[in-house]
Parts: C-alpha cells; sequence; structure tokens
C-alpha cells in the first residue's frame, strides 16, 4: 500500500490528487466543480447569494455532496481505494461548521446505504457556514482586540491581529447574533476539521497551520490561549475540538468509507489543514528564501517562516508550516474572481485577455485601477469600489492590464514586512497557467518565476502530508526533502525571467500605484504628480 490520497476542499471545487510516493509517481488528479456539478445548493463559484456585500457563507451539506461525488468518480476511473494507506485533505482557511450534541453519534454510525449530506443533516446547529471570504465582522473584532490589549497584542498573541474573515470574530458574532443556535453548538470545526471528522468517523482535531488562522491559538505554545477565548465567546473552550501536529494520526477510517467505497479498514486519517500549509508543501517550500505566490479564487503570497516573525503594520499572518515551523502569509480577496470579472466585462475568453496583455505595454500608460469589485483584505477595504486613475472604461486592454498590475503591485508593497529579498517566485492557482500575467509577475517583483506540473498545490501538498505522517506512524519517517522530491519541484523549462527595462518601469510604477491607493483609502494628495512624474520616466 503506497498510495496516499491528498483532497481540497476549496471555495469554488473539491479535488483529489493520488500519489505512489514509491513510484514517485501522480496517479490521479480530479476535480468536482461546485457550480458545474452541485448548482442544486444554490451557490455561486461556492458562496449562497446574500444582499449584503460583506456577508459570505457557504453549505457544509455541498461540501459533503461533492466528496460522495468525487469518490464516485474516481471508483468509476479505476482508482483501488484498497490501497490507499492514508488520507490528509486541505481546506479553505478559516471557515467554520456547526455541530450539534447528536454530530458525535452521527460521525460514529453512518450508515453506507445514505448520502454523508442527509446523514449529518440533523447534526448541524447552523445550516451555513462563514467563509473566508465573509467580511462582515468588523465590530467583532474592535471589540476583542479591545478587550486583549489592541491589535499589536492579538498579532503578538496569535500570529494576526483581528481579521474579519478569522473564526474567532465570526464565532462572536454567531453568539451574539443567534445566540440559541450558538448553545446549541457543542463542536465548532473548520472546513478541515469538519471533513477529517467526516473521514475519521470522530471528532479530529485541529491541527496547528490552520488553527492559526483563527484568532484564538497561542501561535507560539500551540495551545488556545486562554485570552482570546474569553474575549471571544462564552463557553467556547468546550465547543473547540483539540489542537494537534500536523502530522499525527486521528484514526482509522470510518466503516462507511470501507463498506460503501471499498477502502481498506486500515486507512488512516491525517488531520487536515489549511489549503495554504499544504500548498507551502505542495509547492516544496521546507526551507526560507522562495515565496510562492497562489493565483486561485484568492490570491496568496506566502513563503516558509523558521520563527514567527509578525507584521507590525497588520497586514499579514503567521500560520503553523506542516512541517511544525511557520508560515507568512497575505491574502488578496480580488483575486481570481476579480480579473475573471474584468474578462467578463469585455466578453474576453482567456486567450483574448492574454492577448490584451500582451499588445498592451508595462506600466499602462500610466492607467491605474484598484481593483475593489469585492470587499479587499490587503489593504483593508470594506466597501467594495474600483477607482479608476487615468483609465476610461471603455479601455478594454487598459483595463485588463490595469487589473494584474494593481494585483502584482498590491502584493509587491503589502508584501514589504516580511523583509525578503525574493529572487524566484513559485506561482500555482488556476491563474498560475497564464504565462502573460506570470511576465508581469516577474516584472514587477524582480524575480524568476517557476511554474508547476501540478496546478493544484493544496492537494498535492495534502496527498505528501498524508504520506509523510503515515510514514513516520509506522516508525519509517522520510524527511521532507525526500518526501517532495519528483513531486514538488517547478518545471525548470517555464522560468520567466524578469526584463531589465520593465523592472525598471515597474520600479517607478509602484510609486504611482502607492500614491493612488493612498488617496483613495487613506485621504492622501491627488496622485495626478505622482502620474505626471511617472510619465516623465516613459518617455
Ligand atoms: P480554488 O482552488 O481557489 O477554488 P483554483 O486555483 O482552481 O481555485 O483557480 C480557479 C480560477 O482560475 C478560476 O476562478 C479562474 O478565474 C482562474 N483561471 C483558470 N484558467 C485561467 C487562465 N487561463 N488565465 C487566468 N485565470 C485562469
Ligand atoms: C487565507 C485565506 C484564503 C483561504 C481560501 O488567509 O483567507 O487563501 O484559505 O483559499
Amino acid at each position: 500500500m503506497s498510495l496516499y490520497l491528498g483532497l481540497d476542499s476549496s471555495t469554488q471545487s473539491l479535488s483529489a490528487i493520488l500519489i505512489d510516493i514509491e513510484k514517485r509517481q501522480l496517479v490521479l488528479d480530479h476535480s468536482i466543480n461546485f457550480n458545474e456539478r452541485l448548482p442544486e445548493f444554490g451557490c455561486t463559484n461556492g458562496v449562497l447569494p446574500n444582499a449584503d456585500p460583506t456577508v459570505a457563507h457557504s453549505d457544509p451539506l455541498m461540501w459533503l455532496a461533492a466528496l460522495g461525488m468525487l469518490l464516485d468518480d474516481l471508483r468509476k476511473k479505476g482508482v483501488a481505494f484498497s490501497q490507499v494507506a492514508a488520507i490528509a485533505g486541505s481546506g479553505q482557511q478559516h471557515g467554520s461548521v456547526y455541530l450539534n450534541a447528536k454530530a458525535a453519534g452521527a460521525l460514529k454510525s453512518l450508515s453506507p446505504r445514505k448520502s454523508l449530506a442527509r446523514q449529518l443533516k440533523p447534526a448541524l446547529s447552523r445550516p451555513t457556514s462563514p467563509i473566508w471570504m465573509d467580511s462582515s465582522t468588523k465590530q467583532q473584532c474592535d471589540e476583542i482586540e479591545a478587550a486583549v490589549g489592541g491589535p499589536s497584542a492579538v498579532a503578538e498573541l496569535t500570529g494576526s491581529s483581528c481579521f474579519e474573515r478569522f473564526t474567532g470574530p465570526q464565532i462572536r458574532k454567531f453568539w451574539q447574533k443567534e445566540p440559541a443556535r450558538y448553545t446549541s453548538t457543542s463542536k465548532i470545526h473548520l472546513v478541515s476539521s469538519f471533513m477529517a471528522s467526516v473521514f475519521a468517523g470522530k471528532h479530529a482535531a485541529i491541527d496547528h497551520g490552520d488553527g492559526a488562522g483563527m484568532n484564538l491559538m497561542d501561535i507560539r505554545g500551540r495551545v488556545w490561549s486562554p485570552a482570546m477565548l474569553r474575549a471571544t465567546a462564552p463557553g467556547l473552550r468546550a465547543r473547540l475540538p483539540a489542537l494537534a501536529r500536523s502530522d499525527s494520526v486521528v484514526g482509522r477510517i470510518s466503516p462507511y468509507f470501507v463498506e460503501r467505497h471499498g477502502f481498506s479498514p486500515k486507512t488512516l486519517v491525517i488531520p487536515w489543514s489549511g489549503d495554504n500549509p499544504c500548498s507551502l508543501i505542495g509547492v516544496g517550500l521546507i526551507r526560507s528564501g522562495r515565496v510562492c505566490i497562489s493565483l486561485g479564487t484568492s490570491d496568496t503570497y506566502f513563503g516558509f517562516m523558521p520563527e514567527p516573525h509578525i507584521s507590525r503594520e497588520g497586514e499579514g499572518h503567521v500560520f503553523g508550516s506542516p512541517t511544525g515551523d511557520y508560515m507568512s502569509l497575505i491574502c488578496f480577496l480580488n483575486g481570481s474572481l476579480t480579473r475573471e470579472k474584468v474578462k467578463d466585462a469585455y466578453g474576453l475568453s482567456w486567450e483574448q485577455f492574454s492577448e490584451a496583455l500582451r499588445q498592451s505595454k508595462p506600466g499602462n500608460g500610466g492607467k491605474v485601477m484598484l481593483p475593489y469589485f469585492t470587499p479587499e483584505i490587503t489593504p483593508k477595504v470594506l466597501q467594495p469600489k474600483v477607482y479608476r486613475y487615468g483609465l476610461e472604461e471603455g479601455d478594454v486592454a487598459g483595463n485588463v492590464r490595469a487589473v494584474v498590475e494593481a494585483q502584482m503591485a498590491a502584493m509587491a508593497i503589502h508584501s514589504k514586512w516580511m523583509g525578503v529579498k525574493t529572487r524566484t517566485v513559485y506561482a500555482t492557482g488556476g491563474a498560475s497557467s497564464n504565462r502573460a500575467i506570470l511576465e508581469i509577475m516577474a516584472n514587477v517583483h524582480n524575480a524568476d518565476v517557476y511554474q508547476f506540473q501540478v496546478g493544484k498545490s493544496a492537494a498535492l501538498g495534502a496527498a505528501l502530508r498524508a504520506a509523510h505522517a503515515a510514514l513516520k506512524a509506522a516508525g519509517d519517517e522520510m524527511p521532507w526533502e525526500k518526501i517532495v522530491a519528483g513531486f514538488a519541484e517547478p518545471i525548470a523549462e517555464s522560468r520567466v525571467r524578469p526584463d531589465r527595462e520593465a523592472v525598471k518601469l515597474y520600479r517607478e510604477f509602484l510609486k504611482l500605484y502607492k500614491a493612488c491607493e493612498d488617496h483613495a483609502l487613506r485621504g492622501g494628495k491627488d496622485p495626478a504628480p505622482a502620474r505626471e512624474r511617472f510619465l516623465k520616466t516613459l518617455s
């Protein structure tokens, strides 16, 4: 049994990657897209409709339905589940699932003749799950920070100041707005630990990687922080699962999956982690010095960190790395869906979008967009608004270039606190297949950019984590270097090199972009003079 299964329960899809660790082979890669396959749940791109643009919830039963569908698809493709030694997974971070007292019994006695969604529906104490795109908890963030001694105190303690999408502020809002349902909640899981619980047939622990995205865990001690729990909601300690190392074992697989899908009863379930910690492994970032930019639903910028180095500007996060170390991360909500909005607004295909990028020039002639189509996490923007400076809405190529340049500029500006001199960037996620976008990335960051064979770094990282933890449990631990070798390596020929002229130009462009951001968000000066200065550098 040398097969390991990695799943990724992400915003828009559920994906699986199966690897053979001995043969160093990726056996299979498959996804269920929620829009395409599960429209009956009423979500768009994984989110339930809501009149308030700051609220973003999803349906946990949709994730379960996707799991059943995915395993059925894999079986049809001939996957021998009986050969899978261990399963681990990755979940969109921060999202939470609320279960009542029936959950433990329901998880333990799932009937293989019925669907997961049908059997676990009565165990939900809250029918929907707030996810990472939710930004409706500003008030709760303020309250928690005030109770603990301010944003820096919270950041020092948990690795991040309070963020609207983090689980603690979301739990506080639930307790305030729906006290009866909070009272009937006996366990609050993350997406990751919820999915692991289903596989294990019992409440699974939250791993240190994903636990760090809650504003509840002491980042250094890796225990629930009493001060944070007190500031969040009453009776919270009893409602949280245990915390565990990412490379521990939850238990053996539930009989449900043995009987219904043909897994071996010996299959181990490994704690699931967040999609970003899993991606860290999936791109082989097990040492410092390189960063990854993931262009998924959100755009994220992250890297390995040996010690927790906390952002003084309150712009980023420190999470646990599955290796037992740390990682830094900055999240931009206006990622792929925002590029897609611009593409669709002009009726373009991705090919035409890329063509528009190729035909327009670096620096866009000084035309700038601040693309807050939805609320933004970095920099913080709660009310969505698109700002255009010197840019007409009808200018197709100008808008296409402006949205990508804005995203890359925001990453460069807001990642300064990490203090990493980046010479190499690994690109992953759905949009990393687009080389026209990667060229702008290389030039703005003045770094070589590489693509990966497997775009689904989170699912791959989960599969590699499954192998690492299961081998360790068997007393046969394999060092991380050996685990990731041959799987999580960039494609050497995919290298996109920065162009020296463009790099120089973008150094000036960043000043213009920053002036526009200051003007729009912080009451700064009119950026017209900055634009003129930039135009002079063009001539
Ligand atoms: P997640 O795992 O967060 O659900 P993915 O990493 O699978 O998301 O990325 C999905 C996104 O990839 C889509 O929303 C789409 O906008 C983007 N995408 C797919 N193909 C391209 C392309 N050729 N160019 C740019 N973006 C693309
Ligand atoms: C990270 C974040 C997102 C989600 C969804 O902090 O909010 O990247 O993990 O992918």
